[in-house]
C-alpha cells in the first residue's frame, strides 16, 4: 500500500539525526574539488531563535547545498558570538553569571538550528567566550600593539549612560548607542584604540574590488571613510604669535572669508581670547563640555561666542573676527575653519545670526552680476571680487590658489578622513581581557605571548556599576613580565566586535592550540566566496573586518585576496502583521511550534519563496499552508511511483508520446534551468524556482492520474528528489532513499537542464494544394516561407498532387498554413 500522508514529524527528524550520526555535510580540507566557502554572519545567542532568523538560514544553506551538488566542497560553518551585554544585563536583572546563561542560550540555539535542517559542519562551531577562541583574540591585539596599531591615549569619547561604557564611533552613529538607542554623551577618557585610520585609503580603494557587494554598502562605506582633498594654510592673528591653520576643500572661495570660527577644544584658544571677552567664552565653553560632537553639530542650533580677536587673511590682507563654536570639530581637520558665508550652508547660517557680512566670490555660470544672496551658492562658477583670481572658473581657482600658498610658503594640499580610530576598551565583564599590565617600573608593558590567555575570573560580582573586573583583586594584581615586580593588570575589556573581525578565519582551523589558524589551510578556503547578512553592519562589522583582513594580508599571515568577503548578500527582513518580529511587539513566531505544525521542508520552502531573499516579506498563514499542501501534494504524487522510479534511468531524456509528457519533461526541465541559472548568476531568486517546482508537481499529479504507467512519469518522479533537494532536503532524502539509493542525496549531482526538454512546443503546419489539406507537418516555430515549403515538398501526399504541374502561387501564413496554388 502507498503511503498517502506525509509523516513530517518523523521523517525530518530521522534524517536529521542520520545527517549528524554520518557528518553529511562535512567541508574536507585538501579536497580536489574546487573550493566554495558560504557564511552567514554569527548569531549572538540570545536565547531564542524565531522565523525571521530561520530566512537568513535557510537561504544560506539552500546556496550551500546547491553550490555541494553543483560539484565544490563546501564549507558552511557556524558558531557563537557570544561576549557582549545582554549576559551581563541578564546577570544584573537575574542574578545568572555570564557564563552558564551563555552556554545555555547556545545550546538552545543549536538544538533549533538542527531542528531547522541546515546543514553545517559542526565540527567547526566556535564560541567566542571560550578562553581557546579569546586566546587568538589576544594574540592579534598583541601583533598589533607590536606594529603601533594598538594604542591608549585619552579623547573625547563616546559614551553611553544606560550601557555604562564607552562606544566606538561606529556604535554612535547619529548621537545614538547602537544598542539601546539612548543619547551618548562626551567624556575625556583614556582609552584603547585600534588605529584604523591607517588603512583608510586602502579601506576607501578597495571598494572598488567589491563588485560582489551591494552598491548601497560600499556607499555607506565610502562616506564614512570620507576622504576628502583640500588645502591647509594659517591665518595670522592680529597682535598675537598665534596661528590658525584651516582646513578647507574651497580654497576657490578665500576672497569671501568674513569670519574665523574654531573649536571650543582649540589649544589656541586661551591665547587668543581677549580679556575682555574671557568670562563669556568660558561660559560657551563651559556649556558644550558634555556635549557629544553629534549633538554639538546636529541637534543643537549653530551657536558661538566672539573671542574679540581679529585674525588676518593671507590672500585678501583682509581683518576678520574670531569666534567659537559649536559646530567646528575639534578632531577634523585642524580645528579651525574660515567661514564663507556666501558660499557655505552652515556659514551661511552663522553670519545670519551673528549680524556678518556675506561676500559673494563665486558667480553661477550664465549670471553676469552679483545679485543679493537669500541663499548660499554651493555650486561651481566663476571668481569675482578675488584680486588676481577674477575671472577663473572655481575649478581652476581651486588649483592656482593652492599653487600659490604652496609657492608663498602659508600652506599646503592636504587630504582628510572623516573615520576615526577604532575605540575597543569597554568598561565592563564579559568580553576578551585586554592583554596588557602596568608597572611602577616599566609602565604600559604587554603580556608575554606564552602567557595567553589572559584569563577571565569567573567569580565577579556584577552590578553595572564601574569595571567589574577592577574589584577583582586576583584578577587586577600581577606581575610585570619584564622585572617580575608588582604590576596591575588592564581591566577593560575588549568590543565584541573584535571578535568577529577574524572569526571567519578560525572556521577553516576552529581547533588549532599553537597558533589562531594554519595558513595552508586558511589559503585553500579564503576568502568567504558568499557572505550573508544584514545591511545594519555596514558600518561596523563588515568594516573592521576589511581592516583586519589587510593588517593579517600585511602580515604574511593570509595571502592572495585582500579581501575577506568576494560577495556580500543583504536579505530583506522577515514581517508579521505587517512589523518586525520582536518580542515587545508580541509578534515573534518561535521555530519549535512552527516546525511541529506545519514541518521543516514547508517553512524552508515558504521563506524562499515568498519573496525574492533581499526583500521585505510577510509572513502569513495562507503563504505557509500554501506551501505545506505543496510538500503534500509532491509526496502523493512520486510516493506510489518510487519503485518504477528506480527501474528509470535518469541519465537520459525520455522520450514524449503526447503533448502532456512533454509538458512534464518541460516542466522537470524549466524547474532545474531555475536553480541553476539563480545560482550561477548569484541572485538567488529562488522563489522563481520553486514557482516551477509548482508547476513540475502539478505535472506530475495530472499525468498520474492519465497514464500511471508512463515511463515520462517514472523518469520525472526519478529527478525529483534532486531537484528539490537543496529546499525541502528532508522530503528530498526520504524520496530518494525508498528509490534504493543508499548514499545521501546530498552527496549527488544536479541535474543538468535538457534543451530539448526545454524546446519551445512544436507547431503543426498545415499544406493544402488548391485549398485543399494534403498535409500536416510538425515543426518548430517560427519557420521561414522558404523552409516551409521545404517542409511539404518532403510530404508525399503533397508531391504526389503538384507532380508534372506548375506552381502559381504559394500563400503563407507562418507557423500555420501553406496553400500552393497549382495548374
Ligand atoms: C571654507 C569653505 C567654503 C568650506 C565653502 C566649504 C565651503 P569635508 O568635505 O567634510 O571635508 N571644515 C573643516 N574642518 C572642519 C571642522 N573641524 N569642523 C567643521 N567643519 C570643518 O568638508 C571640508 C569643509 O568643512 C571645509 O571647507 C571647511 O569649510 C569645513 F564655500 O572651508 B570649508
Amino acid at each position: 500500500m502507498a503511503e498517502t500522508s506525509y509523516d513530517f514529524l518523523a521523517i525530518e527528524r530521522k534524517w536529521q539525526a542520520r545527517w549528524e550520526r554520518d557528518e553529511t555535510y562535512r567541508a574536507v580540507d585538501d579536497d580536489p574539488r574546487p573550493k566554495y566557502y558560504v557564511l552567514e554572519m554569527l548569531p549572538y545567542p540570545s536565547g531564542d531563535l524565531h522565523v525571521g532568523h530561520a530566512k537568513n538560514y535557510t537561504l544560506g544553506d539552500a546556496v550551500a547545498r546547491m553550490m555541494r551538488m553543483q560539484g565544490y566542497d563546501v564549507l558552511h560553518p557556524m558558531g557563537w558570538d557570544a561576549f557582549g551585554l545582554p549576559a551581563e544585563n541578564a546577570a544584573i536583572q537575574r542574578g545568572v553569571h555570564p557564563a552558564p546563561w551563555t552556554e545555555s542560550n547556545i545550546a538552545n540555539m543549536k538544538r533549533q538550528i538542527r531542528l531547522m535542517g541546515t546543514g553545517y559542519d559542526w565540527r567547526r562551531e566556535i564560541a567566542t567566550c571560550f578562553p581557546e577562541y579569546y586566546h587568538w583574540n589576544q594574540w592579534i591585539f598583541l601583533q598589533l600593539y607590536k606594529q603601533g596599531l594598538a594604542y591608549k591615549r585619552e579623547a573625547p569619547v563616546n559614551w553611553c549612560p544606560v550601557d555604562m561604557t564607552v562606544l566606538a564611533n561606529e556604535q554612535a552613529e547619529g548621537g545614538v548607542c547602537w544598542r539601546c538607542g539612548s543619547p551618548v554623551e562626551r567624556r575625556n577618557l583614556s582609552q584603547w584604540f585600534f588605529k584604523i585610520t591607517a588603512y583608510a585609503d586602502r579601506l576607501l580603494d578597495d571598494l572598488a574590488l567589491l563588485e560582489g557587494w551591494p552598491e548601497r554598502i560600499r556607499t555607506m562605506q565610502r562616506n564614512w571613510i570620507g576622504r576628502s582633498e583640500g588645502v591647509t594654510f594659517a591665518f595670522a592673528v592680529e597682535n598675537n604669535d598665534a596661528r590658525l591653520s584651516v582646513f578647507t576643500t574651497r580654497i576657490d572661495t578665500v576672497f569671501g572669508v568674513t569670519y574665523m570660527a574654531i573649536s571650543a577644544e582649540h589649544s589656541a584658544l586661551d591665547a587668543i581670547v581677549t580679556k575682555k571677552h574671557r568670562q563669556s567664552v568660558k561660559e560657551f565653553v563651559d556649556s558644550l563640555k558634555s556635549k557629544s560632537e553629534l549633538e554639538r553639530t546636529s541637534l543643537m542650533e549653530k551657536d558661538g561666542i566672539f573671542t574679540g580677536a581679529y585674525a588676518i587673511n593671507p590672500l585678501s590682507h583682509e581683518r576678520v573676527p574670531i569666534f567659537v563654536t559649536n559646530y567646528v570639530l575639534a578632531e577634523y581637520g585642524t580645528g579651525a575653519v574660515m567661514g564663507v558665508p556666501a558660499h557655505d550652508e552652515r556659514d551661511f547660517e552663522f553670519a545670519r545670526k551673528h549680524g556678518l557680512p556675506i561676500a559673494q566670490v563665486i558667480l553661477p555660470p550664465g549670471t553676469a552680476a552679483e545679485a543679493p544672496l537669500d541663499a548660499p551658492y554651493l555650486d561651481e562658477g566663476r571668481l569675482i571680487a578675488s584680486g588676481d583670481f577674477t575671472g577663473m572658473s572655481s575649478q581652476r581657482a581651486r588649483s592656482a590658489l593652492a599653487d600659490r600658498l604652496v609657492a608663498l610658503g602659508l600652506g599646503e594640499r592636504t587630504v582628510n578622513f572623516k573615520i576615526r580610530d577604532w575605540l575597543i576598551s569597554r568598561q565592563r565583564y564579559w568580553g576578551t581581557p585586554i592583554p596588557i599590565v602596568y608597572c611602577d617600573e616599566h609602565g604600559e608593558t604587554p603580556v608575554p605571548e606564552d602567557e595567553l590567555p589572559v584569563v577571565l575570573p569567573s567569580d565577579v560580582r556584577i552590578t553595572g556599576e564601574g569595571s567589574p573586573l577592577a574589584h577583582v583583586p586576583e584578577f587586577v594584581n600581577a606581575r610585570c613580565p619584564k622585572c617580575g615586580g608588582p604590576a596591575r593588570r588592564e581591566t577593560d575589556t575588549m568590543d565584541t566586535f573584535v571578535e568577529s573581525s577574524w572569526y571567519y578565519l578560525r572556521y577553516c582551523d576552529p581547533r588549532n592550540s599553537a597558533e589562531p589558524w594554519q595558513r595552508r589551510i586558511t589559503n585553500n578556503w579564503m576568502p568567504v566566496d558568499q557572505y550573508i547578512g544584514g545591511a545594519e553592519h555596514a558600518v561596523l562589522h563588515l568594516l573592521y573586518s576589511r581592516f583586519f583582513y589587510k593588517f593579517f594580508h600585511d602580515e604574511g599571515w593570509v595571502s592572495g585576496e585582500t579581501e575577506p568577503f568576494t560577495r556580500l548578500f543583504n536579505q530583506g527582513m522577515l514581517l508579521r502583521f505587517g512589523e518586525k518580529m520582536s518580542k515587545s511587539r508580541g509578534n515573534v513566531l518561535g521555530i519549535d511550534e512552527t516546525v511541529e505544525r506545519y514541518g521543516v521542508d514547508a517553512m524552508r520552502l515558504f521563506l524562499l519563496y515568498a519573496t525574492p531573499p533581499e526583500d521585505t516579506m510577510e509572513w502569513t498563514e495562507e503563504g505557509i499552508n500554501g506551501r505545506v499542501r505543496f510538500v503534500n501534494r509532491a509526496w502523493r504524487a512520486c510516493e506510489p511511483f518510487v519503485e518504477r522510479a528506480a527501474g528509470v534511468s535518469i541519465a537520459e531524456l525520455p522520450s514524449a508520446a503526447d503533448a502532456e509528457e512533454k509538458a512534464l519533461l518541460r516542466a522537470v526541465h524549466a524547474a532545474i534551468k531555475s536553480a541553476i541559472d539563480e545560482t550561477t548568476s548569484r541572485r538567488f531568486h529562488f522563489n522563481t524556482t520553486i514557482a516551477r517546482l509548482d508547476e513540475y508537481v502539478n505535472g506530475l499529479t495530472g499525468l498520474a492520474q492519465r497514464n500511471p504507467e508512463s515511463t515520462v512519469l517514472a523518469y520525472a518522479v526519478h529527478v525529483f528528489p534532486l531537484v528539490v533537494a537543496p529546499f525541502a532536503p528532508h522530503l528530498a532524502e526520504e524520496l530518494w532513499e525508498r528509490m534504493g539509493h543508499r548514499a545521501s542525496i546530498h552527496m549527488e549531482r544536479y541535474p543538468q537542464p535538457d534543451p530539448h526538454a526545454l524546446a519551445v512546443e512544436e507547431i503543426t503546419l498545415v499544406v493544402q494544394v488548391n485549398g485543399k489539406i494534403r498535409a500536416r507537418v510538425q515543426a518548430e516555430p517560427g519557420l521561414n516561407e522558404a523552409t516551409a515549403f521545404e517542409l511539404a515538398m518532403g510530404q508525399p501526399g503533397v508531391v504526389a498532387q503538384i507532380d508534372g504541374k506548375q506552381i502559381r502561387k504559394r500563400i503563407y501564413v507562418p507557423d500555420k498554413l501553406l496553400n500552393l496554388v497549382v495548374s
